[in-house]
């Protein structure tokens, strides 16, 4: 586990919270802040007291990308090999967010640009303060999107959408995002934290093993024929069907109680 300042960590409730902490710099990712971020969404995976994760940024802004001054050409040398970055710091993350069995909310609190909106668009739900925006800001520095953002763009909007925001580096205001499907719902500032803390808390509460199946299902569609997808239904709600939780949830239900899930 990394322990660093640049991502700040608690775990309260069920809810690991990540906080992005580089507010003079827009959050925007050194290798400092990559390897602890990385190493947050790792305690996630392996530590069974974690059942959500809340993920937002200090400061006004909630992530730009890249530090892009920590890739001035002017310092000389050779170019950066960005192949390399992107395969050794951005792609374990992207990977880590999406395999991980348990709900990921983010709190978009302020601009999220470049790989910074990518990794917000990679979590489970996304919510976004109304006063926050999406940029694709690589083409206006001569890059591609990373971080997943040609998938995921690709997949929630449309070639057309996609390529538009991508090409023109147009910002997105959080409403128009969340008419468009790429976020879940755009909040009054004021009340961002709250709603997403709440919503984290009450995911942290739930039936773990069953939200993680939910969530590989719902990932799986994507690519998965109806009869694929029919199997991976019936063995998933086996395996859910077998958990503490689900006997817990019919058993209250019955009783007409709240249930009080353990997640397993
Ligand atoms: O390199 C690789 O490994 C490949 C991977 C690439 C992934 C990527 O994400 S590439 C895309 C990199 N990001 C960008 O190109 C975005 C750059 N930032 C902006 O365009 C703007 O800052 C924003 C649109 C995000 C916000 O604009 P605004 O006007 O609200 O704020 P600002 O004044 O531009 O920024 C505030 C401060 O943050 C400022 O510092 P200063 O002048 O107060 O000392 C600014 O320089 C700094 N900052 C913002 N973004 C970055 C940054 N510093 C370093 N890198 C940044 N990306």
């Amino acid at each position: 586990m990394t322990e660093s300042d640049t991502v700040l960590t608690a775990l309260a409730d069920g809810v690991l919270t990540l906080t992005l902490n580089r507010p003079d710099k827009l959050n925007s990712f050194n290798e400092e802040m990559h390897l602890a971020l990385r190493a947050g969404f790792e305690r996630a995976r392996d530590d069974a007291a974690v059942r959500a994760v809340l993920l937002t940024g200090a400061g006004r802004g909630f992530c730009a990308g890249q530090d892009l001054g920590d890739r001035d050409p002017r310092k000389g040398g050779p170019a950066p090999d960005l192949g390399h970055t992107i395969e050794t710091f951005y792609n374990p993350t992207l990977r880590l967010i999406r395999a991980l069995e348990k709900p990921v909310v983010c709190a978009v609190n302020g601009v999220a640009a470049g790989a910074g909106a990518n990794i917000a668009f990679a979590c489970d739900i996304v919510l976004a303060a109304q006063s926050a925006r999406f940029i694709q800001a690589f083409s206006k520095i001569g890059l591609v999107p990373d971080a997943g953002g040609s998938w995921s763009l690709t997949r929630i909007l449309g070639e057309p959408r996609a390529k538009a925001l991508a090409l023109t580096a147009a910002p997105l205001p959080a409403e128009t995002a969340a008419d468009w499907g790429l976020i879940w719902r755009a909040v009054p500032d004021a009340d961002l934290m709250a709603e997403a803390g709440a919503l984290a808390a009450s995911l942290a509460a739930g039936p773990t093993l069953g939200l993680g199946l939910t969530k590989r299902l719902i990932q799986a569609a994507a690519t998965n024929s109806l009869d694929a997808q029919l199997d991976l239904e019936r063995d998933c709600q086996q395996q859910a069907g077998s958990s503490a939780d689900y006997a817990e949830g019919v058993t209250a239900f019955l009783e007409k109680r709240k249930p009080a899930f353990k997640g397993n």
